[in-house]
This record gives C-alpha cells, sequence and structure tokens, in this order.
C-alpha cells in the first residue's frame, strides 16, 4: 500500500516540498522562534498583526523586496532579527534608501520614523 502512494509522487515534487521557496518563509509565525526563523517582520507594533517569518532554510537569498508579500510593502511596524549579523531596511525596493538598521539578536517593537515604510530589506 504504501509503495503504492509513493509511486505517485515525483522525484522532482518531492524535493520541491522538502528544500523548495515554499519553505522559505511562513505567515503568521507569532513569536519568531530563533530555532525557525533567522527574521520575522509584523504588521503592527509590538509584534502583531499580519506578521512573516524567513526561515533558515532560505540560505540562498539575503535580499527582499516586500512587495513580495503585498499588503505589507510599506506596512512593516516590528521586526526580530534572530541572526548574529545585522540587517537594514530601505524605504525602497532595491536596497536603495536606508531606514534602519537592525543589529544581530535584536528585536525592534516600533520602528520609530521607519515606520510603515519598509520596501526592501536584507543583510547589511
Ligand atoms: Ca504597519
Amino acid at each position: 500500500m504504501i509503495g503504492l502512494v509513493l509511486a505517485g509522487v515525483s522525484a522532482s515534487s518531492i524535493v520541491l516540498g522538502a528544500t523548495g521557496p515554499a519553505s522559505a518563509d511562513q505567515w503568521g509565525i507569532g513569536n519568531c522562534d530563533p530555532s525557525v526563523y533567522k527574521f520575522c517582520f509584523y504588521e503592527k507594533s509590538n509584534y502583531s498583526g499580519s506578521s512573516v517569518g524567513i526561515s533558515w532554510g532560505d540560505a540562498a537569498n539575503h535580499y527582499y523586496r516586500v512587495s513580495k508579500w503585498g499588503f505589507m510593502n510599506n506596512n512593516i511596524s516590528s521586526v526580530k532579527n534572530n541572526t548574529n549579523y545585522s540587517w537594514c531596511l530601505y524605504d525602497r525596493g532595491d536596497l536603495k534608501g536606508e531606514i534602519l538598521k537592525v543589529s544581530p539578536f535584536h528585536q525592534l517593537s516600533g520602528l520609530g520614523s521607519a515606520d510603515n515604510k519598509t520596501e526592501s530589506f536584507g543583510i547589511c
């Protein structure tokens, strides 16, 4: 019975399910578990509202356009950095116009003048 089920799954779909883009980021990540996510951002201050986490498995891409996540563009209001390097937030979608640097292992419950302005972010 198990053999019949596995026979229906192609090798390519197995690979995508394990390491593909679908696992790189996740909505609704709560407290941003550092064992799962390296960087998380939230729609509202104090880590509330809609949220997205970038998983550790997403090692190939250190630059992100927030428009990838629709309404989160220009709408990020708090962040958590679980890595030992800095991440920068930019007010343009092409890593231009740095508005805030998030130090290693820092969490920002509010972004001050950078509130609702981030269009891209990445390691910096
Ligand atoms: Ca917001």
